[in-house]
């Protein structure tokens, strides 16, 4: 199964990859979680894009690509994945479709997962005192989102255009938003 998730900061895209990935035993593919990697070894790339990831921008196009090629070089992903993170533009969302096409992988689904601002900037809020991530501050949160709803949101139009898009509710327990993905993604299982 290859499935990307997509929502704005906080709406649970993370959360929920790692529940799926068990689920269907694929590699969760998270593009933060690889920068962050970086950021934490303190690569010449980490140092580039802490200073980004921390005012709340997006890392060059150029660099998600690459590190992305990479992730795919290897081979757990032969029998599918869950991205997570990526595509946030459309640039992204073509390169990504090039790259799948080119590996003879073509994506399955795009869920979206969706919740409201208000209770986007309360769940980040929560992860800030939990977590202290850089990128978690109010500032920082607040460009997120705008950020999110300038170049992220035309990504959900397109996956709408390819008849690939299942908006899922994205309010509610864990286990219930879980349970509404295994449900949205099902026909899309039942086929492949
Ligand atoms: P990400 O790591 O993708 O961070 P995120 O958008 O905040 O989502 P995340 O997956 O972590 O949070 P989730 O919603 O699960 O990106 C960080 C930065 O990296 C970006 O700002 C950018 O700078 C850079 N970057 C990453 N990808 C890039 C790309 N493709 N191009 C350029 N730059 C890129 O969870 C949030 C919180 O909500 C958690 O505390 C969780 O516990 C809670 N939560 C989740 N579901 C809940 C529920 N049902 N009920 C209550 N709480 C819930």
């Amino acid at each position: 199964m290859r499935l990307v998730l997509l929502g704005a900061p906080g709406s649970g895209k993370g959360t929920q990859a790692a529940r799926l990935k068990e689920h269907l035993q694929v590699p969760h593919i998270s593009t933060g979680d690889l920068l962050r990697a970086q950021v934490a070894a303190g690569s010449a790339l980490g140092v580039q894009a802490k200073a980004i990831m921390d005012r709340g921008d997006l890392v060059s196009d150029d660099i998600l690509l690459g590190m992305l090629e990479n992730r795919f070089s290897r081979a757990d992903t032969a029998n599918g994945f869950i991205l997570d993170g990526y595509p946030r533009n459309l640039v992204q969302a073509a390169a990504l479709d090039g790259l799948l096409l080119r590996i003879g992988q073509p994506m399955d689904a795009a869920v979206q997962l969706d919740v409201d601002n208000e209770l986007l900037i309360e769940r980040i809020a929560g992860r800030a005192r939990d977590q202290g991530r850089a990128d978690d501050s109010p500032e920082s949160v607040r460009k997120r989102l705008k950020v999110y709803d300038e170049q992220t949101a035309p990504v959900i139009e397109f996956y709408r255009q390819h008849g690939q898009l299942t908006v899922v509710d994205g309010v509610g327990s864990l286990d219930e938003v879980f349970t509404r993905i295994i449900e949205a993604i099902a026909p899309v299982r039942e086929m492949g």
